[in-house]
């Protein structure tokens, strides 16, 4: 065999191709959507996929790439649940000539020959979108609680570093306090409900997904006040309960994130296995929904 793809075993004896993927967990509707649509496009496209679930683990996404090297697949496709520390598992594979890329979270490695290429949405781009939102549609004062996604996760790091770019422009809009809910619904209900506790007078909360806005609506909902009329709720992804939510107006502003990656992501693998050029990045386009526009596209909604 030769370099990534290309050579005489780059793909089955019946040219079909192996794909190993090595997802982050099953941590949000989101994730849930995103796995349905790789599964999906998998059986679409004939790749035969090999599919684990790291529960939200390093380590275990780290043990199911090592397994694919050891069985020869043709290509290996992971969305890495945190930016460091890939290296070493990705030099394994470059050495067993196996292609690799990353789908919806990138990596943070200075070696960027150790994938062919990352598809996936511009994290800090949705964390400005969120802040701009609250910019237009507030005036004086807004103090700000933050549920972080997964630390050291690429969404999580951006949405917050996009987020706080745009309100640097407004110093009467302050984070008072900021935690990781790890993208589940429990985890954004848990931190909510200190929040509440611990800091007077919020007036709006910033999610970094759909999964823990609809938790913190849980915990505002049991301290006596109404979400998004007392407190407003800005979260990310829009999925379907996140959608909902925002048409019942409990949400005020969702910003897209899409999870519908598989297609793409099987065009992409084939051409790598095939040897073929592919761009360094393919980012996903995505938009936002108030809950006039949420009302509207909730009927045709997949996910
Ligand atoms: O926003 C969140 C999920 O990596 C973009 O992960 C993805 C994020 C998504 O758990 O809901």
């Amino acid at each position: 065999a030769c370099g990534a793809g290309g050579g005489d075993d780059a793909a089955g004896d019946d040219g079909t191709i192996t794909m190993g993927f090595a997802q982050v967990g099953a941590e949000s509707g989101w994730r849930t959507a995103n796995t349905k649509s790789v599964q999906e496009a998998a059986k679409a496209a004939g790749i035969d996929l090999k599919f684990s679930d790291a529960q939200q683990k390093q380590e275990n996404q780290i043990k199911a790439i090592r397994s694919y090297v050891q069985q020869k697949v043709d290509v290996i496709a992971f969305s890495p649940v945190v930016e460091t520390g890939w290296d070493t598992v990705l030099l394994e594979a470059k050495r067993a000539n196996i292609p690799v890329i990353l789908t919806d979270r990138a990596i943070d490695s200075e070696d960027t020959s150790l994938y062919e290429t990352f598809l996936g949405s511009d994290f800090v781009e949705e964390g400005n979108k969120a802040a701009q939102w609250l910019l237009d549609n507030t005036t004086g004062a807004q103090k700000v609680v933050e549920l972080q996604g997964t630390t050291g996760a690429a969404p999580a790091i951006d949405r917050k570093k996009g987020f706080e770019e745009v309100i640097a422009s407004r110093p009467d809009i302050e984070i008072v306090a900021s935690q990781t809910g790890d993208f589940t619904r429990s985890g954004g209900k848990q931190v909510m409900e200190a929040f509440l506790r611990s800091t007077p007078d919020i007036d709006v909360v910033y999610a970094h997904n759909d999964d823990m806005g609809l938790g913190a609506i849980e915990a505002i909902r049991a301290a006596g006040k109404v979400p998004g009329k007392d407190i407003t709720i800005i979260t990310v992804d829009a999925v379907k309960a996140g959608m909902e939510a925002l048409a019942a107006g409990e949400i005020n502003f969702i910003v897209e994130c899409n999870p519908l990656l598989g297609e793409q992501l099987m065009d992409l693998a084939k051409k790598v296995v095939a040897g073929e050029e592919v761009p360094a990045r393919v980012v996903t386009e995505e938009g936002t929904f108030t809950q006039e526009q949420a009302k509207a596209a909730l009927p045709d909604r997949q996910y």
